[in-house]
């Protein structure tokens, strides 16, 4: 296991269009281990393989959702709240049938370091992907799990979700990670 370098904007090839997996073999797992471990240390909730440089069609995603305690949570609960790790892989992943209906996420994005801006998509999705082992998946999903998949899916295609934004407001975004990368150099 390894802890990758995150590629950070403007490297191109944060652009590049993914290839789709057709060998899942034990070199894809290695893969996958080292993007769950980078995704972990950054931290982050999901993380595309062409963020640490590797332009094939995959993907891991942990939420990691605070888990609802087992007891009533009075003004003696003091102990902090657990999250539960759910690491997921998506290999190959298409969407199917977007809703009409929209949803707004103050989104942010390893490779666009501290930024967040609002970005508006499909409020629920249903998708398909391969795992691991190569097998089918199908599944429908909304809130934030519909959100991060599809802004990971995104960078399969080399995009950002400041592509999502105005020119101005993107220009602002990228003026604000200039300024905080000199104050930090
Ligand atoms: O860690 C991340 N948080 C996040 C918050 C809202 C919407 C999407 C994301 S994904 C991001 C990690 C990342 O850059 N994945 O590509
Ligand atoms: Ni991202």
């Amino acid at each position: 296991m390894a802890i990758l370098p995150i590629l950070e904007v403007p490297d191109a090839r944060l652009k590049v269009v993914s290839t789709p997996v057709t060998l899942f073999d034990d070199g894809l797992k290695q893969l996958v281990a080292d993007m769950f471990e980078t995704m972990y240390d950054a931290p982050g909730i999901g993380l595309a393989a062409i963020q640490v440089g590797v332009p094939k069609r995959v993907l891991v995603i942990d939420l990691q959702e605070p888990v609802e305690a087992d007891h009533e949570h009075g003004e003696h609960c003091n102990h902090d709240h657990e999250v539960v790790r759910n690491p997921r892989v998506f290999i190959n992943p298409e969407i199917l049938d977007p809703s009409d209906e929209w949803a707004v996420y103050s989104e942010g994005c390893l490779s666009v370091p501290d930024q967040y801006a609002d970005v508006e998509r499909p409020a629920t999705i249903r998708a398909r992907w391969h795992d691991l082992d190569g097998k089918l998946h199908e599944e429908e999903m909304d809130g934030l799990m519909a959100t991060c998949l599809q802004h990971e899916m995104d960078h399969l295609e080399g995009i950002l979700f400041i592509d999502h934004l105005s020119r101005l407001k993107r220009q602002m975004v990228l003026k604000k990670l200039e300024k905080q990368r000199k104050l930090a150099a």
